[in-house]
């Protein structure tokens, strides 16, 4: 296995000639490395040997760093001055980082940003090549390297692609703000993994609705597919080594340093939070609050004191350098007007905390103040809950921190909501330690299951089926043959020894050709012939399986004697004319999508809704190519939008959009057919995405046609509904 991030988990400095190499602390080195000690290093999964690819963070190291971290299973990605201004502090934290985190008016938009973005990702792509072969598995994190899935796509093709993103993923609306091309390629680039993982649901979510509304992806519940085949989607909340920090108040060190802390600060009410100086933690906000509840509740003063740290980050920065000042200022000026002799409102600490320190702070604060404008996730909130083995303590959380998803026993906020932040800080110091305990162990057990060890097995155990899912359909879909010379008679010899015979034919597109309007493809004397001779030789079953509706049906096919499977699999009509549901059919939905359709027939001149019994479909055939297909993903966003968790499945066939309950498909239908005629030759053919349920259903010796150009899970070929009736004709002589 291949990890792969921008920073390797180390620290690297060169003093006086002699490399220095020490451990990173923080989120994803520290998430990885328990997940891998907890792993065996990765035997216990399978992997002989895991290297992590990254950038020391060294600009323009000497090579002598490369030497010595090679040694350790580390392969360097060397970066120059320049790619470390353009890609990291460039693209990486001055477009992806504000805009990921919706702070549109930070967003710097530069192309020497993005030249540099795509060479570094390129750089980290063929340092993965020259470690990697077709057995291996790749796991890429995080924004930097949104362009390394397709790059390695293209360098080592079997490999098997995973990406976890650890911000938050925009929605459309904000991602639309990045040049089109340059959205475009990454959302291209992200679909080239076999896996692609997010903290939430919502962030996932954001992700499909982009992908199917800028790149034409199509969704079916946890794949897309794109022109690099199918990549899952999945949500991992990653979570932290509970143990570690549950036994934190055990270790003498630490302990000695609560000791410490609670002389120092003499029965002081704590109040604490820590935070990487960043726009997105919202730390002047806390700072606000905590001067309102102070003003509000002048019986608190004196009893309780804020720990406000502030972690030195990204310094040179401009908007960084802006908010220390703002910051710096304001705690000034709290302190000065509220302070005593004796009493500080605001102790402000601008430091890295050494880790002793910073557990002992876990274990006595009595509440932790952890309000982002928005994270990803957020640890730190985790951190604390898992901490507190005395069962005390408040955790206040911001509503827009992804841990505030799994952390519901929190006090939740709104980080911009001043006088909710401050009246949550009063409920916290006066909550009742069974309260305090009740939340906790509440917490406490979601932690200990959902550890980042799970994280971690969860999302390998992902990425390892993902990618074989993709090599079973691959190899399916390779194998397409046309249905001519010997494999035609082949078949039609089978044909004519065979008792029971089934033959489930698609009607549009297969057996008549595509029309503009549906109406319009009404059966020829031809074909109605030729399949009712079908129908009345003996051993014959046919059975036409469309998503047409029944009355569509029941006009033009009411006296052959054949089956009909109408609406997706949602009827069967036997050939003695009897038609069954396959499940009762609620229509209280309709409306509410009628309606969005209406729009789209408005709009786009041209399309119209066609609406049958339990469904309703927006067609788009005689509408300009671009401007249908750029509609029809819009439309499939509106609808996901409205229709997620609602029991109904978005289908995009060939030029159309429609909505359907979910579980009901043609392969569905077509099995319980198979049950009832126990053929013993089966034929299938059909040219759409529809159809590929059929396909996928029907056993191996079954017959199956792909009609027109394109992948497909079907065995044979034949280039257009012509060739169809032919074959069919081959067969009746048979
Ligand atoms: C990304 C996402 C997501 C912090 N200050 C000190 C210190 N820390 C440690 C904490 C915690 C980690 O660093 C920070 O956790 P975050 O959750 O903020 O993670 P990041 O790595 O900044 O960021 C974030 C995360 O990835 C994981 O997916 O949660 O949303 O932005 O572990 O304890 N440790 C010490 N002293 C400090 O002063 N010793």
């Amino acid at each position: 296995m291949i990890v792969v991030s921008n920073r390797l988990p180390v620290t690297v400095s060169v003093k006086d000639g002699e490399v220095v190499v020490k451990e990173s602390v923080g989120g994803l080195a520290t998430a990885m490395k328990t997940f891998l000690a907890a792993t065996d290093g990765g035997k216990a999964l399978g992997f002989d040997e895991v290297v992590w690819v990254g950038w020391s963070g060294l600009a323009d190291e000497p090579p002598e760093v490369a030497e010595r971290l090679r040694g350790q299973g580390l392969e360097p990605v060397p970066l120059t001055k320049k790619d470390v201004e353009l890609y990291y502090e460039g693209f990486s934290n001055s477009t992806l980082w504000p805009l990921f985190h919706g702070f549109t008016t930070y967003t710097v938009y530069r192309d020497e940003f993005w030249d540099a973005y795509v060479s570094v990702n390129k750089k980290f792509a063929e340092a993965v090549a020259s470690r990697a072969g077709p057995e291996d598995y790749i796991w890429v994190h995080d924004y930097h390297l949104m362009l390394l899935p397709l790059f390695l796509r293209g360098a080592v093709p079997d490999a098997g692609i995973g990406f976890f993103l650890h911000i938050p993923f925009p929605p459309p609306e904000i991602l639309q703000l990045l040049p089109t091309s340059w959205r475009n390629e990454i959302l291209d680039a992200l679909l080239a993994s076999d896996l692609v993982g997010f903290h939430t649901s919502d962030y996932m979510s954001n992700f499909i609705r982009s992908a199917v509304k800028f790149v034409g992806a199509s969704a079916e519940i946890d794949v897309l597919k794109s022109r690099h085949g199918y990549a899952k989607v999945g949500v991992f909340p990653i979570g932290i080594d509970f143990d570690r920090f549950y036994n934190s108040s055990l270790d003498p060190e630490v302990a000695k340093e609560m000791e410490e802390v609670r002389r120092l600060l003499r029965g002081l009410k704590i109040v604490f939070s820590i935070d990487r100086l960043d726009y997105t933690k919202g730390v002047i906000n806390r700072v606000y609050a905590w001067e309102r509840f102070l003003k509000s509740h002048p019986e608190w003063r004196r009893k309780t004191s804020f720990v406000l740290v502030v972690v030195p980050s990204r310094t040179g920065v401009q908007q960084y350098d802006a908010m220390k000042r703002q910051i710096d200022m304001e705690v000034g000026r709290i302190n000065g007007e509220l302070g005593e002799l004796d009493w500080v409102p605001i102790i402000y600490l601008y430091r890295f905390l050494p880790t002793p320190t910073l557990l002992a702070m876990y274990n006595v604060a009595d509440v932790a103040l952890i309000t982002p404008l928005k994270d990803g996730m957020n640890l730190v909130s985790k951190e604390y809950v898992a901490s507190r083995r005395d069962c005390r303590g408040v955790l206040i959380l911001s509503e827009t921190a992804g841990a505030a998803k799994e952390l519901t026993e929190a006090i939740i906020v709104n980080p911009n909501d001043i006088d909710g932040v401050a009246k949550a800080l009063e409920k916290a110091l006066a909550m009742s330690e069974e309260e305090q305990c009740r939340r906790l162990q509440e917490m406490q057990r979601k932690l200990r299951s959902q550890d980042v060890v799970k994280w971690g097995l969860d999302f390998v155990q992902s990425l390892i089926s993902a990618r074989m899912e993709r090599a079973d359909r691959e190899a399916k879909l390779s194998i397409v043959t046309p249905l001519e010379g010997p494999a035609l008679e082949q078949m039609a010899a089978a044909f004519k020894a065979a008792k029971s015979r089934a033959l489930f034919l698609d009607y549009d597109g297969t057996l008549m050709p595509l029309y503009p309007y549906a109406y319009q493809a009404v059966p020829d004397d031809e074909l109605l012939r030729l399949l009712e001779a079908l129908a009345k030789a003996p051993g014959v079953h046919v059975a036409i399986v469309t998503g047409r509706p029944r009355d569509f049906l029941e006009t033009w096919l009411r006296d052959l004697p054949v089956y009909v499977v109408a609406e997706h699999g949602l009827w069967i009509r036997r050939p003695d004319g009897s038609w069954t549901a396959a499940i009762t059919v609620d229509s209280s939905w309709k409306p509410k999508v009628r309606k969005i359709m209406e729009e789209f027939v408005e709009r786009v001149k041209g399309s119209y809704i066609e609406e049958k019994e339990a469904s309703i479909a927006w067609h788009y055939r005689n509408v300009d190519p671009n401007v249908g297909e750029a509609a029809a993903a819009e439309l499939t966003d509106s609808l996901t939008a409205l229709l997620t968790g609602s029991g109904l499945t978005i289908l995009r066939g060939k030029k159309v959009v429609e909505v359907k309950p979910a579980g009901v498909n043609k392969g569905a239908a077509v099995s319980r057919l198979v049950e009832e005629i126990k053929p013993d030759f089966v034929l299938a053919a059909g040219d759409d995405e529809t159809d590929e349920t059929m396909f996928a259903v029907l056993p191996a010796d079954a017959y199956t046609i792909k009609v027109g150009k394109g992948k497909s899970l079907a065995k044979y070929y034949l280039p257009n509904y012509r060739a169809v009736r032919e074959v069919l004709r081959r067969l009746l002589a048979a």
